[in-house]
């Protein structure tokens, strides 16, 4: 099942040999998998303009409508940030695993599209896309394009734009704390992790509901789970493997491992 690559970690045997044998895996990613494109994770400290805000007040409906400006600032800086950043190593290993299962679903809690980006055929996006904006009242969509020349001041309060066809704010098309996840795509992940034989679970504090409790359901369904991410997190103690190495070093290892080497 696996190339003989030499110094291949313990870790990478280890994941290899849980991983022999699965027909249907999901990789399961949290803002840790972007950590390596440049993208700040979520409970870092907000680098520049954000440091003195915690993250999990400001990405709520509440928030947007006591200071939609404020809000709307963050999530202009974020959009930019995503722009111009770009898949790394790690995501085009998951795109080069595709080719050594029969099914490899990305689930995903980023908004920052770059698994879609790198080429993942299957990807679920449990929390929406930083890209997808719309207005607030009637989910008219909103496109970003005139985004790109709106100034972002010191303060980073920026006034959103208002929908072309109701005139309500504009806010981002991701999904706040206190909102529902889009159905399908829940029910879908919900449905391929109870039924994987093998679940990665990469660059996630595990903390956020409901996509925290997916891996609850691949152990119950008897996969194999292997947590990749320099730190330990809730989940560590029941995983199969926790392997503490970046998402951009072990993804890579482990696909050239399997004889499916990220292309150059
Ligand atoms: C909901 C979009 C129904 C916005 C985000 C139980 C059941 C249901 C709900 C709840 C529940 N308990 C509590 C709740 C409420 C809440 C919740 O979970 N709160 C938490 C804080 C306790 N959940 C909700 O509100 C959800 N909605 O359930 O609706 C409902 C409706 C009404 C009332 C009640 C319930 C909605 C949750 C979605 C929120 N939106 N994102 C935006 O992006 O601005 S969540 C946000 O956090 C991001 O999407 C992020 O991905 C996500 C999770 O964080 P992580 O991805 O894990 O990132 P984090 O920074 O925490 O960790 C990074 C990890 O990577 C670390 O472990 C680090 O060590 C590691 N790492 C770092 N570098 C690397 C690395 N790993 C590998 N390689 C590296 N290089």
């Amino acid at each position: 099942m696996w190339t003989d690559c030499g110094n291949v970690s313990n870790e990478c045997k280890q994941a290899v040999e849980l991983l022999s044998g699965a027909r249907r895996v999901v990789a399961l990613t949290g803002a840790g998998m972007s950590q390596e494109s440049g993208v700040p994770t979520f409970r870092d400290a907000q680098t520049g303009l954000w440091e003195r805000y915690d993250p999990t007040e400001l990405a709520t409906a509440a928030a947007f409508q006591q200071n939609p400006a404020r809000v709307f600032g963050w999530y202009l800086w974020r959009w930019r940030l995503v722009q111009r950043v770009s898949p790394h190593a790690g995501h085009y290993a998951l795109v080069a695993l595709v080719r050594g299962f029969d099914e490899l679903v990305v689930v995903t809690q980023n908004v920052d599209g770059l698994h879609r980006r790198a080429g993942s055929p299957d990807v679920l996006e449990l929390h929406g896309s930083i890209d997808a904006f719309r207005c607030f009242d009637q989910g008219h969509p909103y496109d970003p394009a005139g985004l790109e020349s709106l100034e972002l001041p010191e303060s980073g309060e920026v006034q959103p734009p208002e929908c072309r066809v109701c005139g309500s704010p504009v806010r981002p098309g991701v999904v706040w704390y206190g909102e529902f996840l889009p159905q399908d795509a829940l029910e879908r992940a919900c449905r391929v992790v109870a039924e994987c034989d093998a679940l990665l679970v990469i660059g996630t504090s595990a903390l956020v509901y409901p996509a925290a409790d997916l891996p609850n359901l691949g152990l119950a369904g008897g996969a194999s789970v292997i947590e990749i991410n320099p730190e330990s997190t809730p989940l560590t103690p029941r995983v199969h493997l926790w392997w503490p190495e970046s998402a951009g070093a072990a993804l890579p290892a482990l696909s050239a491992a399997l004889g499916q080497p990220v292309a150059p």
